[in-house]
């Protein structure tokens, strides 16, 4: 048992529908706080929100929130967090950081990842994921996306990477590090602002649930993470010398200030978007919602018994072993008061005995209501023992 305990925060809404089993997709907020000016940012984070929901699943933002791991922000909270400044970008080597000294951080897809899957979160989409710098400059820069996704069973839906890093590297070291990239029909590997061209995927899918039984089947022989890779439609692609001008200029720009670090890719993507009047702008927003859209679509695939395997098909693929949370859970009880302190620290509620959410036998609660009869805890730590019988009631995670 640790001295800190620290548990993920879930939002009413995501305790709900982990707790009934239902779907749900994460979301980061790297691209809310760091990869999108104001105010398209808040309208992005919103607009994937409406896209999962319209989709039959939940949406799950995840950031830490003055040092707590936040599993599904509220509505107020985007818009907090769109606006703030002095935001961390956390990637997993941050996490610790973040949450031991209380910090307001934006997770990055690594970090996100580890929250999503720490929550008992399956799939994750974001924009585009980190990957391996040119070299000899950069040559030791590689995101610990590619790491964490070699670790973490969690399937993450992105166009692909941006060509300003170097491509086939990338895929060398996913590949060393066993990650699977699936194309969501398409054959080669996407470059965020394109369809790509010249990289091959691992294997070609034409349907969510096509990716969702390879997902499924991986994880079932001890894979950890696979990438989606869904590409930007034609029509929004941005054309390959416009993007190669805007790219060098962006490059040069960035060498010349000296940035460098987790600092390039939002320079880069700021600068590109000023070089383009725009249009990798508007083409990184249909993306990123774009790809929100089909990760709840596998989510719900995923959810269903099969896991995506179709009724009486021979290649019938291992259901995904039941989602399992490494670690406790806590729920703040309303929009109006999601955790704003420092972390969650003191003994841990009832550890899991079970795989299985649905007989998972308790939430925190960590607010200071008092009305709620369920309530044993200390006060301002209150937990809540949710009876068997009401496990399965959506006022549960609101009580
Ligand atoms: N790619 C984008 N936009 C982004 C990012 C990547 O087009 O905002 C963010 C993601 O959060 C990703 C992170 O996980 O940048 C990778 O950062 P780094 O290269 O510092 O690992
Ligand atoms: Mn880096």
């Amino acid at each position: 048992m640790p001295a800190f305990p620290v548990r993920p925060a879930l939002s009413p809404e995501v305790a709900d529908a982990l707790l009934r089993g239902r779907p749900v997709v994460a979301l980061e907020s790297t691209l809310i706080a760091h990869g999108l000016p104001r105010p398209v940012n808040l309208h992005v984070a919103r607009e994937c929100e409406t896209v999962v929901r319209a989709g039959g699943a939940t949406p799950a933002t995840v950031a830490i929130w003055n040092g707590v791991p936040t599993v599904g922000l509220t509505d107020a909270q985007l818009a907090e967090l769109a606006d703030a400044t002095g935001v961390l970008k956390a990637s997993r080597r941050d996490l610790g950081a973040a949450i031991g000294l209380g910090k307001m951080a934006a997770t990055t897809v690594s970090a996100t990842m580890t929250l999503a899957h720490a929550a008992g979160v399956r799939v994750f989409a974001t924009g585009g994921i980190g990957g391996a710098h040119r070299p000899p400059a950069a040559a030791w820069d590689i995101s610990a996306d590619l790491t964490e996704l070699a670790r973490t069973p969690v399937l993450v839906v992105c166009a692909g990477a941006k060509s300003i890093l170097d491509l086939p590297r990338t895929i060398e070291v996913l590949e060393t590090l066993g990650v699977p990239v699936i194309g969501y029909r398409t054959d080669v590997f996407p470059e965020f602002y394109s369809r790509g061209g010249s990289l091959p995927v691992t294997a070609r899918v034409e349907s969510a649930s096509e990716a969702a039984r390879v997902f499924a089947a991986h994880v079932a022989f001890g894979g950890g993470g696979a990438i989606l890779a869904n590409p930007l439609p034609d029509a929004d692609a941005i054309a390959a010398d416009e993007l190669a001008d805007a790219m060098r200029t962006a490059e040069a720009e960035a060498e010349r200030a000296g940035v460098g670090g987790a600092k390039l890719t939002p320079f880069l993507l700021a600068k590109m978007a000023e070089l383009t009047g725009g249009r990798t702008l508007t083409a990184n927003r249909i993306l990123i919602v774009n790809n929100a859209k089909l990760a709840a679509e596998v989510a719900v695939t995923l959810g269903e018994p099969g896991a995506g395997a179709t009724g009486g098909d021979a290649r019938r693929a291992p259901t995904l072993p039941a989602r399992r949370q490494r670690y406790p859970i806590s729920v703040f009880t309303s929009t109006t008061s999601p955790p704003t302190a420092s972390p969650t620290v003191g003994p841990c509620i009832s550890p899991r005995s079970s795989r299985n959410h649905a007989t998972t036998p308790a939430v925190a609660n960590r607010t200071t209501a008092s009305t709620n009869p369920h309530h044993t805890g200390r006060a301002g730590r209150r937990r809540v023992r949710v009876p068997p019988a009401t496990r399965s009631n959506s006022s549960l995670a609101r009580s």
